[in-house]
Protein backbone atom coordinates (compact mmCIF):
# COMPACT_ATOMS: atom_id res chain seq x y z
CA UNK A 1 0.00 0.00 0.00
CA UNK A 2 1.17 3.55 -0.92
CA UNK A 3 1.08 6.21 1.59
CA UNK A 4 2.50 8.75 -0.60
CA UNK A 5 0.71 7.96 -4.03
CA UNK A 6 1.42 11.68 -5.72
CA UNK A 7 4.91 11.11 -4.52
CA UNK A 8 7.55 9.08 -6.99
CA UNK A 9 10.86 8.23 -5.91
CA UNK A 10 13.11 11.63 -5.86
CA UNK A 11 16.28 11.20 -7.98
CA UNK A 12 18.64 13.66 -9.27
CA UNK A 13 17.80 16.22 -12.24
CA UNK A 14 20.27 18.56 -12.23
CA UNK A 15 20.36 22.59 -11.72
CA UNK A 16 18.25 22.92 -14.21
CA UNK A 17 15.18 21.28 -13.29
CA UNK A 18 12.62 23.00 -12.28
CA UNK A 19 10.53 19.54 -11.15
CA UNK A 20 10.24 20.51 -6.83
CA UNK A 21 10.22 16.71 -6.36
CA UNK A 22 14.01 16.60 -7.67
CA UNK A 23 16.96 17.01 -6.35
CA UNK A 24 19.12 19.52 -8.19
CA UNK A 25 21.99 19.04 -6.72
CA UNK A 26 22.17 15.82 -3.93
CA UNK A 27 23.70 13.47 -7.07
CA UNK A 28 24.24 10.07 -4.07
CA UNK A 29 26.43 8.60 -6.87
CA UNK A 30 28.47 11.35 -7.54
CA UNK A 31 32.40 11.63 -6.55
CA UNK A 32 34.00 14.54 -4.22
CA UNK A 33 37.07 14.17 -3.16
CA UNK A 34 37.29 10.47 -3.40
CA UNK A 35 34.22 9.39 -1.92
CA UNK A 36 29.96 9.53 -3.02
CA UNK A 37 28.35 12.12 -1.83
CA UNK A 38 25.58 9.36 -0.23
CA UNK A 39 28.86 8.54 1.95
CA UNK A 40 30.07 12.04 3.02
CA UNK A 41 26.68 13.04 3.92
CA UNK A 42 24.97 9.88 5.73
CA UNK A 43 21.44 11.87 5.31
CA UNK A 44 18.86 10.24 8.13
CA UNK A 45 15.48 11.07 9.31
CA UNK A 46 13.93 12.28 12.45
CA UNK A 47 11.33 9.65 13.31
CA UNK A 48 9.78 12.32 15.48
CA UNK A 49 9.61 15.21 12.83
CA UNK A 50 8.09 13.17 9.83
CA UNK A 51 5.68 10.66 11.55
CA UNK A 52 5.03 12.22 15.36
CA UNK A 53 5.17 15.82 14.91
CA UNK A 54 1.44 17.08 15.05
CA UNK A 55 2.79 20.79 14.28
CA UNK A 56 1.39 22.17 17.27
CA UNK A 57 2.83 25.38 18.88
CA UNK A 58 1.71 26.83 22.51
CA UNK A 59 -0.97 28.27 20.78
CA UNK A 60 -2.81 25.95 19.16
CA UNK A 61 -3.19 22.40 18.13
CA UNK A 62 -1.57 20.47 15.41
CA UNK A 63 -2.39 21.12 11.71
CA UNK A 64 -0.58 17.94 10.04
CA UNK A 65 -2.48 15.95 8.40
CA UNK A 66 -1.51 11.87 8.64
CA UNK A 67 -4.08 9.91 7.41
CA UNK A 68 -2.42 6.85 8.23
CA UNK A 69 -2.99 7.25 11.68
CA UNK A 70 -5.80 6.63 13.70
CA UNK A 71 -4.51 8.35 16.41
CA UNK A 72 -4.60 5.69 18.86
CA UNK A 73 -1.61 4.12 21.42
CA UNK A 74 -2.12 0.50 19.64
CA UNK A 75 1.20 -1.08 18.54
CA UNK A 76 -0.37 -1.92 15.19
CA UNK A 77 -0.73 1.91 14.83
CA UNK A 78 2.87 2.43 15.48
CA UNK A 79 3.36 -0.82 13.11
CA UNK A 80 1.50 1.15 10.47
CA UNK A 81 3.72 4.31 11.19
CA UNK A 82 6.84 2.19 11.27
CA UNK A 83 5.45 1.30 7.26
CA UNK A 84 4.65 5.11 6.44
CA UNK A 85 7.79 6.07 7.55
CA UNK A 86 9.83 3.54 5.54
CA UNK A 87 8.25 4.17 2.98
CA UNK A 88 9.23 7.99 3.76
CA UNK A 89 12.97 6.80 3.66
CA UNK A 90 12.55 4.87 0.31
CA UNK A 91 11.24 7.81 -1.67
CA UNK A 92 13.58 9.88 -0.58
CA UNK A 93 16.72 7.72 -0.72
CA UNK A 94 17.59 8.65 2.94
CA UNK A 95 19.86 5.73 4.63
CA UNK A 96 19.27 6.34 7.74
CA UNK A 97 17.05 7.15 10.98
CA UNK A 98 16.66 8.45 14.14
CA UNK A 99 14.27 7.60 16.82
CA UNK A 100 12.94 8.12 20.28
CA UNK A 101 11.22 4.90 22.15
CA UNK A 102 9.09 6.48 22.38
CA UNK A 103 8.04 7.72 19.10
CA UNK A 104 8.44 4.33 17.53
CA UNK A 105 5.99 3.20 20.36
CA UNK A 106 3.55 4.74 22.59
CA UNK A 107 3.96 5.37 26.51
CA UNK A 108 1.78 3.41 27.96
CA UNK A 109 1.87 4.95 31.93
CA UNK A 110 3.00 1.31 32.73
CA UNK A 111 6.97 0.56 32.64
CA UNK A 112 6.30 -2.96 31.72
CA UNK A 113 3.28 -2.52 29.03
CA UNK A 114 5.27 0.08 27.52
CA UNK A 115 8.37 -2.23 26.89
CA UNK A 116 6.61 -4.77 25.66
CA UNK A 117 4.88 -2.33 23.24
CA UNK A 118 8.12 -1.13 22.40
CA UNK A 119 9.94 -4.85 21.40
CA UNK A 120 6.94 -5.57 19.40
CA UNK A 121 7.27 -2.16 17.13
CA UNK A 122 11.27 -2.68 17.08
CA UNK A 123 10.38 -6.85 15.90
CA UNK A 124 8.45 -5.06 13.16
CA UNK A 125 11.63 -2.15 12.32
CA UNK A 126 14.30 -5.01 12.27
CA UNK A 127 11.81 -6.85 9.22
CA UNK A 128 11.65 -3.13 6.94
CA UNK A 129 14.85 -2.75 7.92
CA UNK A 130 15.42 -6.28 5.95
CA UNK A 131 13.76 -5.81 3.04
CA UNK A 132 14.80 -2.03 2.59
CA UNK A 133 18.49 -2.38 3.45
CA UNK A 134 17.50 0.75 6.03
CA UNK A 135 19.96 1.73 8.66
CA UNK A 136 19.48 3.23 12.38
CA UNK A 137 21.75 6.10 13.18
CA UNK A 138 20.82 6.28 16.45
CA UNK A 139 18.13 5.58 19.07
CA UNK A 140 17.58 7.45 22.35
CA UNK A 141 14.96 7.16 24.60
CA UNK A 142 12.44 10.30 25.27
CA UNK A 143 13.23 11.28 28.57
CA UNK A 144 11.56 14.29 28.97
CA UNK A 145 8.01 14.46 27.58
CA UNK A 146 6.25 12.22 30.55
CA UNK A 147 5.38 14.67 33.60
CA UNK A 148 7.66 12.14 35.48
CA UNK A 149 10.64 13.63 34.44
CA UNK A 150 9.14 17.00 34.83
CA UNK A 151 11.87 17.69 36.93
CA UNK A 152 14.73 16.12 34.89
CA UNK A 153 15.27 12.05 34.60
CA UNK A 154 19.49 11.17 35.52
CA UNK A 155 19.08 14.62 37.33
CA UNK A 156 16.11 14.20 39.21
CA UNK A 157 15.83 14.96 42.97
CA UNK A 158 13.97 11.96 43.79
CA UNK A 159 15.90 8.74 43.13
CA UNK A 160 12.79 6.57 41.82
CA UNK A 161 12.29 8.97 38.82
CA UNK A 162 16.67 7.92 37.88
CA UNK A 163 15.73 4.44 38.37
CA UNK A 164 12.76 4.44 36.08
CA UNK A 165 14.67 6.54 33.93
CA UNK A 166 17.64 4.22 33.83
CA UNK A 167 15.37 1.45 32.94
CA UNK A 168 13.96 3.35 30.14
CA UNK A 169 17.55 4.05 28.59
CA UNK A 170 18.48 -0.20 29.05
CA UNK A 171 15.33 -0.86 27.12
CA UNK A 172 16.02 1.94 24.47
CA UNK A 173 19.70 0.50 24.15
CA UNK A 174 17.97 -2.91 23.99
CA UNK A 175 16.20 -1.72 20.67
CA UNK A 176 19.16 0.09 19.18
CA UNK A 177 21.03 -2.87 19.55
CA UNK A 178 18.71 -5.32 17.98
CA UNK A 179 18.20 -2.91 15.22
CA UNK A 180 22.16 -2.47 14.59
CA UNK A 181 22.10 0.91 15.62
CA UNK A 182 24.98 2.42 15.52
CA UNK A 183 25.09 5.07 17.81
CA UNK A 184 23.20 5.86 20.59
CA UNK A 185 22.00 9.41 21.60
CA UNK A 186 21.58 11.10 24.88
CA UNK A 187 19.80 14.64 25.04
CA UNK A 188 19.78 16.20 28.32
CA UNK A 189 15.74 17.22 27.86
CA UNK A 190 15.24 18.30 31.50
CA UNK A 191 18.88 17.84 32.88
CA UNK A 192 19.20 21.18 33.73
CA UNK A 193 17.29 23.57 36.67
CA UNK A 194 15.11 26.77 37.38
CA UNK A 195 15.98 27.56 40.02
CA UNK A 196 19.34 27.45 42.69
CA UNK A 197 17.19 27.89 45.53
CA UNK A 198 15.97 24.05 45.01
CA UNK A 199 18.74 22.11 43.37
CA UNK A 200 22.11 20.80 44.63
CA UNK A 201 23.87 21.18 40.95
CA UNK A 202 26.92 18.91 42.61
CA UNK A 203 24.68 15.95 43.07
CA UNK A 204 22.60 16.49 40.64
CA UNK A 205 26.25 16.44 37.88
CA UNK A 206 27.39 13.36 39.59
CA UNK A 207 23.72 11.28 38.98
CA UNK A 208 24.04 12.16 35.44
CA UNK A 209 27.21 10.66 34.85
CA UNK A 210 26.66 7.97 36.98
CA UNK A 211 23.35 6.92 34.51
CA UNK A 212 25.84 7.49 31.64
CA UNK A 213 28.44 5.35 33.20
CA UNK A 214 25.70 2.50 33.94
CA UNK A 215 24.76 2.89 30.07
CA UNK A 216 28.61 2.53 29.50
CA UNK A 217 28.86 -0.46 31.10
CA UNK A 218 25.26 -1.90 29.93
CA UNK A 219 26.59 -1.74 26.19
CA UNK A 220 29.48 -3.81 27.42
CA UNK A 221 27.36 -6.12 29.11
CA UNK A 222 25.34 -6.55 25.80
CA UNK A 223 27.94 -6.11 23.11
CA UNK A 224 26.53 -2.87 21.91
CA UNK A 225 29.49 -1.25 20.43
CA UNK A 226 27.66 1.74 18.96
CA UNK A 227 29.15 5.25 19.31
CA UNK A 228 27.82 7.25 22.52
CA UNK A 229 26.70 10.56 21.97
CA UNK A 230 25.67 13.75 24.20
CA UNK A 231 23.86 16.83 22.64
CA UNK A 232 24.20 20.08 23.81
CA UNK A 233 21.60 22.66 24.24
CA UNK A 234 21.19 25.50 25.97
CA UNK A 235 18.46 27.29 27.80
CA UNK A 236 15.47 24.85 25.98
CA UNK A 237 13.72 23.31 27.92
CA UNK A 238 15.23 24.12 31.11
CA UNK A 239 16.18 27.87 32.70
CA UNK A 240 19.94 25.93 32.72
CA UNK A 241 20.65 23.14 30.90
CA UNK A 242 23.68 20.89 31.95
CA UNK A 243 24.90 20.62 28.39
CA UNK A 244 24.16 24.05 27.38
CA UNK A 245 27.32 24.13 24.56
CA UNK A 246 29.94 21.68 23.07
CA UNK A 247 32.41 23.44 25.60
CA UNK A 248 30.61 22.88 28.49
CA UNK A 249 29.58 19.17 27.68
CA UNK A 250 33.68 17.86 26.91
CA UNK A 251 34.02 19.42 30.00
CA UNK A 252 31.76 17.50 31.96
CA UNK A 253 32.61 14.13 30.32
CA UNK A 254 36.23 15.07 30.65
CA UNK A 255 35.79 15.50 34.45
CA UNK A 256 33.60 12.80 35.14
CA UNK A 257 36.13 9.88 32.77
CA UNK A 258 33.52 9.22 29.98
CA UNK A 259 35.47 11.23 26.83
CA UNK A 260 36.63 7.82 26.09
CA UNK A 261 32.98 6.60 25.41
CA UNK A 262 31.24 9.88 24.31
CA UNK A 263 31.22 12.05 21.07
CA UNK A 264 29.04 14.76 20.66
CA UNK A 265 26.17 15.31 19.07
CA UNK A 266 25.56 18.81 17.74
CA UNK A 267 22.99 20.61 16.40
CA UNK A 268 22.71 23.55 14.29
CA UNK A 269 19.69 25.32 16.45
CA UNK A 270 21.30 24.68 19.38
CA UNK A 271 24.48 26.03 18.09
CA UNK A 272 23.17 29.01 17.38
CA UNK A 273 20.45 29.19 20.82
CA UNK A 274 24.39 29.05 22.69
CA UNK A 275 25.21 32.51 21.29
CA UNK A 276 27.71 30.42 18.80
CA UNK A 277 27.93 29.41 14.54
CA UNK A 278 27.52 26.16 14.42
CA UNK A 279 30.90 25.59 12.77
CA UNK A 280 32.61 26.80 15.60
CA UNK A 281 30.53 24.19 17.54
CA UNK A 282 31.99 21.84 15.02
CA UNK A 283 35.27 23.37 16.06
CA UNK A 284 35.25 23.12 19.50
CA UNK A 285 34.51 19.12 19.15
CA UNK A 286 36.86 18.61 16.61
CA UNK A 287 39.42 19.84 18.29
CA UNK A 288 38.87 17.48 20.77
CA UNK A 289 38.44 14.57 18.72
CA UNK A 290 34.86 14.20 19.77
CA UNK A 291 32.70 15.14 16.76
CA UNK A 292 30.35 12.24 16.27
CA UNK A 293 27.11 13.67 14.43
CA UNK A 294 25.19 16.25 13.62
CA UNK A 295 21.24 16.97 13.98
CA UNK A 296 20.81 19.50 10.84
CA UNK A 297 18.73 22.39 10.96
CA UNK A 298 18.51 26.15 11.22
CA UNK A 299 16.85 28.68 13.56
CA UNK A 300 15.70 31.79 12.66
CA UNK A 301 17.16 34.78 14.84
CA UNK A 302 14.16 36.67 14.88
CA UNK A 303 12.70 34.07 16.91
CA UNK A 304 14.63 33.16 20.51
CA UNK A 305 13.75 29.65 20.68
CA UNK A 306 14.55 26.19 19.13
CA UNK A 307 12.47 26.48 15.62
CA UNK A 308 13.60 23.31 13.86
CA UNK A 309 13.66 24.27 10.66
CA UNK A 310 14.86 22.40 7.59
CA UNK A 311 18.18 23.63 6.58
CA UNK A 312 18.47 26.26 3.63
CA UNK A 313 21.54 28.52 4.61
CA UNK A 314 24.31 27.60 2.38
CA UNK A 315 27.08 29.42 3.94
CA UNK A 316 26.18 27.47 7.24
CA UNK A 317 25.88 24.38 5.59
CA UNK A 318 29.41 25.69 3.51
CA UNK A 319 31.05 26.21 6.52
CA UNK A 320 30.15 23.21 8.25
CA UNK A 321 30.92 20.58 5.64
CA UNK A 322 34.51 22.09 5.37
CA UNK A 323 35.19 21.07 8.84
CA UNK A 324 33.44 17.89 8.06
CA UNK A 325 36.06 17.31 5.09
CA UNK A 326 38.71 19.13 7.50
CA UNK A 327 37.87 16.39 9.93
CA UNK A 328 38.17 13.36 7.08
CA UNK A 329 34.43 12.66 7.30
CA UNK A 330 31.65 11.09 9.41
CA UNK A 331 32.54 7.70 10.85
CA UNK A 332 29.66 6.53 13.30
CA UNK A 333 27.91 9.43 12.34
CA UNK A 334 25.55 11.59 9.85
CA UNK A 335 23.51 14.64 8.89
CA UNK A 336 20.08 13.70 10.66
CA UNK A 337 17.58 16.42 9.86
CA UNK A 338 16.45 17.10 13.32
CA UNK A 339 13.86 19.33 11.56
CA UNK A 340 9.68 20.09 11.25
CA UNK A 341 7.74 21.93 8.93
CA UNK A 342 6.48 24.91 9.28
CA UNK A 343 2.70 24.71 10.83
CA UNK A 344 1.23 26.39 7.70
CA UNK A 345 3.12 23.41 5.77
CA UNK A 346 0.41 20.92 7.03
CA UNK A 347 0.04 18.46 4.25
CA UNK A 348 1.93 14.89 4.05
CA UNK A 349 3.85 16.23 0.62
CA UNK A 350 5.58 19.29 2.52
CA UNK A 351 7.59 16.73 4.77
CA UNK A 352 9.38 15.84 0.82
CA UNK A 353 9.76 19.43 0.30
CA UNK A 354 11.69 20.09 3.41
CA UNK A 355 13.85 17.19 3.26
CA UNK A 356 14.61 17.54 -0.82
CA UNK A 357 15.90 21.13 0.50
CA UNK A 358 18.06 19.97 3.59
CA UNK A 359 19.28 17.40 1.35
CA UNK A 360 20.18 19.61 -1.75
CA UNK A 361 21.34 22.23 0.30
CA UNK A 362 24.14 20.16 2.37
CA UNK A 363 25.14 18.85 -1.25
CA UNK A 364 25.51 22.40 -2.40
CA UNK A 365 27.86 23.01 1.06
CA UNK A 366 29.65 19.93 0.47
CA UNK A 367 30.52 20.81 -3.02
CA UNK A 368 31.37 24.61 -2.33
CA UNK A 369 33.23 23.36 0.57
CA UNK A 370 35.31 20.84 -2.25
CA UNK A 371 36.04 23.54 -4.31
CA UNK A 372 37.03 26.30 -1.44
CA UNK A 373 39.28 23.61 -0.34
CA UNK A 374 40.90 22.57 -4.24
CA UNK A 375 41.54 26.36 -4.80
CA UNK A 376 43.67 26.42 -1.37
CA UNK A 377 43.51 30.70 -0.88
CA UNK A 378 41.63 29.90 2.44
CA UNK A 379 43.75 27.34 3.09
CA UNK A 380 47.24 28.73 2.30
CA UNK A 381 46.14 31.97 3.86
CA UNK A 382 45.61 30.64 7.13
CA UNK A 383 48.84 28.22 6.91
CA UNK A 384 50.56 31.35 6.52
CA UNK A 385 49.52 33.42 9.37
CA UNK A 386 50.82 31.01 11.36
CA UNK A 387 54.00 31.07 9.65
CA UNK A 388 55.98 32.44 12.21
CA UNK A 389 55.02 29.58 14.60
CA UNK A 390 56.62 26.98 12.11
CA UNK A 391 60.73 28.20 12.76
CA UNK A 392 63.03 30.25 14.87
CA UNK A 393 61.22 31.54 18.36
CA UNK A 394 57.70 30.38 17.55
CA UNK A 395 58.62 26.52 16.65
CA UNK A 396 60.43 26.74 20.27
CA UNK A 397 57.85 28.40 22.17
CA UNK A 398 55.52 25.35 20.35
CA UNK A 399 58.23 22.60 21.60
CA UNK A 400 58.28 24.52 25.12
CA UNK A 401 62.07 24.57 25.01
CA UNK A 402 62.31 28.18 25.88
CA UNK A 403 60.73 29.80 28.83
CA UNK A 404 59.70 33.59 30.44
CA UNK A 405 63.43 34.36 31.09
CA UNK A 406 64.17 33.20 27.56
CA UNK A 407 61.16 35.19 25.73
CA UNK A 408 62.12 38.42 27.73
CA UNK A 409 65.73 38.26 26.44
CA UNK A 410 64.19 37.48 22.96
CA UNK A 411 62.07 40.15 23.30
CA UNK A 412 65.02 42.95 24.54
CA UNK A 413 66.65 42.23 21.23
CA UNK A 414 63.89 43.45 18.92
CA UNK A 415 61.97 46.10 17.76
CA UNK A 416 58.00 46.01 18.17
CA UNK A 417 56.45 43.25 16.42
CA UNK A 418 54.33 44.60 13.14
CA UNK A 419 50.88 42.45 12.83
CA UNK A 420 49.87 41.24 9.14
CA UNK A 421 45.97 42.03 8.60
CA UNK A 422 44.15 39.23 9.20
CA UNK A 423 42.29 39.98 5.16
CA UNK A 424 38.61 38.87 7.04
CA UNK A 425 36.93 40.87 3.87
CA UNK A 426 39.42 39.43 0.99
CA UNK A 427 38.42 36.04 2.66
CA UNK A 428 35.12 36.57 2.55
CA UNK A 429 35.28 37.63 -0.88
CA UNK A 430 36.94 34.45 -1.81
CA UNK A 431 34.39 32.40 -0.06
CA UNK A 432 31.87 34.13 -2.09
CA UNK A 433 33.53 32.94 -5.42
CA UNK A 434 32.12 29.55 -5.02
CA UNK A 435 28.93 30.63 -3.44
C1 LIG B 1 15.60 18.66 21.07
C2 LIG B 1 16.39 17.75 20.25
C3 LIG B 1 16.10 16.31 20.42
C4 LIG B 1 17.29 15.43 20.33
C5 LIG B 1 17.01 13.99 20.63
O1 LIG B 1 15.84 19.99 20.83
O2 LIG B 1 17.19 18.17 19.45
O3 LIG B 1 15.15 15.95 19.49
O4 LIG B 1 17.87 15.50 19.07
O5 LIG B 1 16.42 13.81 21.85
CO1 LIG C 1 18.41 17.20 18.09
Amino acid sequence: MAYFPDVPKIVYEGSKSRNPLAFKHYNPDEIIEGKSMREHLRFAAAYWHVMRNSLSDPFGGGTALTPWDDLSDSVDNAKKRADVFFEFLGKMDIDYYCFHDRDIAPELNDFSKSTAALESVVAHLGDLQKETGKKLLWGTACLFSHPRYAQGAGTSPDAHVFAYAAAQVKAAMDATHALGGLGYTFWGGREGYATLLNTDVKRELDHLATMLHMAVDYAKKIGFTGQFYIEPKPREPSTHQYDSDAAACLNFLREYNLLDHFKLNLETNHATLAGHTMDHEVTVAINAGALGSIDANQGDTLLGWDTDQFPTDLYGTSKVMLKILEMGGFTTGGLNFDAKRRRESHEPIDLFHGHIGGMDAFARGLKIAAAVRADGRIGDFVKGRYASWDTGIGADIEKRAVDFDQLTQWVTQKTEPVLASGRQEMLENVLNDFL
